[in-house]
């Protein structure tokens, strides 16, 4: 018995929390147990680690540190929770995984794929999203929802030229391998997205449910 990791990406403000609670009544009227999730963080020490990434600060973090940071987050995260649960065939709702070290990390920062992709198979071994939401947007249009909310975090401080990096690279994960991900156009009303989001899990489900579902029984987790 084995549950599935779904996976939501896009840059800030495209809406992967408020779309994320969508996915999860959806799960949830399927009858499927799930836990929600979120990277850096979804553990107490993961988030530690996810306030010493957002934070901003004086000392320039290096691209390095911000790398292994992430990582480190992500292994505590598979170890404490990802991993159990999925092992007793809970499914997984992670607002933003390894796709997003690719995207801001590698597009982003310019750090090398290969060593991402390296880190990727130390941490994680064979274990990969089953599913990835692109949520895309113009970053312009991201960043204002996203600034509405408050003082920027660390990441939020950096030029539009860097999200316009972080989503082509998103884009082209995407493009690359079609089976895994589905792009959901982020720029349009709410009730749109969701009726996008929802065609694409009606089809997922179609091919993954069988052997995933519990007797119904549905956990909130994180
Ligand atoms: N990071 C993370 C890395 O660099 N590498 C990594 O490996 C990982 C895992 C995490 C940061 O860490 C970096 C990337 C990030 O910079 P975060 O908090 O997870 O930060 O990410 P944010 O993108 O900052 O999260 P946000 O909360 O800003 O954006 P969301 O969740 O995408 O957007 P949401 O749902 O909060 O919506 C924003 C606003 O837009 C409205 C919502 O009501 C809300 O007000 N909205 C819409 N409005 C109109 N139309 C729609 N369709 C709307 N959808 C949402």
């Amino acid at each position: 018995m084995s549950g599935c990791l779904i996976t939501v990406e896009g840059i800030e403000g495209v809406g992967k929390t408020t779309n994320i609670n969508w996915i999860c009544e959806c799960l949830g009227r399927q009858g499927i147990a799930y836990r929600q999730s979120r990277e850096p963080g979804g553990t107490a020490l993961a988030e530690e680690i996810r306030q010493l990434l957002l934070t901003p600060r004086e000392e320039q973090m290096s691209d390095m540190t911000e790398l292994l940071l992430v990582f480190a987050a992500r292994a505590q995260h598979l170890h404490q929770f990802i991993v159990p649960a999925l092992a007793v065939g809970e499914w997984v709702v992670c607002d933003r995984f390894t796709d997003a070290t690719y995207a801001y990390q590698g597009g982003g920062r310019g750090l090398d794929m290969s060593v991402i992709a390296a880190l990727e198979t130390l941490v994680q071994k064979e274990l990969r999203p089953d599913l990835t939401l692109i949520l895309d947007i113009e970053p312009a249009q991201g960043l204002a929802r996203a600034r509405q909310r408050g003082a920027p975090d660390r990441f939020e401080q950096e030029a539009i030229s860097f999200f316009t990096r972080v989503r082509q690279t998103y884009l082209a994960r995407a493009q690359a391998a079609p089976d895994r991900y589905m792009i959901v156009d982020a720029g349009r009303p709410l009730d749109d997205v969701q009726a996008q989001i929802s065609a694409g899990l009606e089809q997922f489900f179609a091919r993954h449910t069988a052997g995933s579902r519990t007797s119904g029984e549905v956990s909130h987790g994180a």
